[in-house]
């Protein structure tokens, strides 16, 4: 960077001294008119030097050290980070990032230490939006919902609340309960039961 401070060299400083109280003196007058020209040819010279490219940026290692303990600390502690939401009716949908064996306890509780639970789909409406928006999730699925039927089989309901499913659209021929799949992944066509332990990802909807 340029700087715009020019030093007053030994000499003027003590013809100034001199003159700060004489300054009607002529000869003070024109030592002081000498001195402020040059200043002047000096500033506008180091103004006219070229730009470089680029200026290094000085940054404090707290920052890089954070970063650090994050991406290092973080993954051993089995923290999982979320990388789309949005916002819709009061309610933001969040989806986890990693794949994992799906456990409906552990997940919604994972859920929970966001604010929400398990994605619960209450209607038409909201199964489009979740399902439109986990498509648009970079990566594949299975992204898992908080619908199951552990409990009776082909009997549907929502695990955090525990109450019959308000609402749920399977795709075509599904549920099927192939090999005993009592989870249940969202897809844009539709819901579909899955085993529970099938590596994926899942949804949390956080009530705001
Ligand atoms: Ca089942
Ligand atoms: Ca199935």
């Amino acid at each position: 960077m340029v700087s715009t401070r020019v030093p007053v060299p030994a000499q003027q400083q003590m013809v100034l001294s001199r003159c700060r109280f004489r300054q009607s003196s002529r000869m003070c007058r024109r030592t002081l008119y000498h001195m402020l020209d040059a200043r002047q040819t000096t500033l506008k010279s180091r103004l006219d030097q070229p730009l470089p490219d680029f200026y290094p940026i000085r940054m404090s290692p707290l920052p890089i050290l954070l970063l650090f303990g994050v991406l290092m600390i973080g993954p051993l502690h089995g923290y999982v980070t979320y990388e789309v939401s949005i916002v819709d009716r009061g309610r933001r949908y969040i989806v986890s990032n990693e794949y994992e064996p799906f456990d409906l306890e552990k997940m919604n509780d994972r859920c929970k230490q966001r604010g929400g639970y398990l994605v619960q789909i209450d209607d038409r409406d909201e199964q489009d939006k979740v399902a439109g928006f986990t498509s648009a999730v970079p990566g594949k699925g299975p992204y898992f919902t908080g619908l199951t039927d552990n409990e009776r089989e082909g009997w549907f309901y929502t695990y955090n609340d525990k109450k019959w499913a308000n609402y749920h659209r399977f795709r075509w021929f599904q549920p099927d309960n192939w090999y005993n799949e009592d989870c249940v992944e969202i897809t844009d066509w539709g819901l579909n039961d899955l085993a529970c332990g099938t590596n994926g990802k899942y949804v949390c909807e956080i009530p705001i």
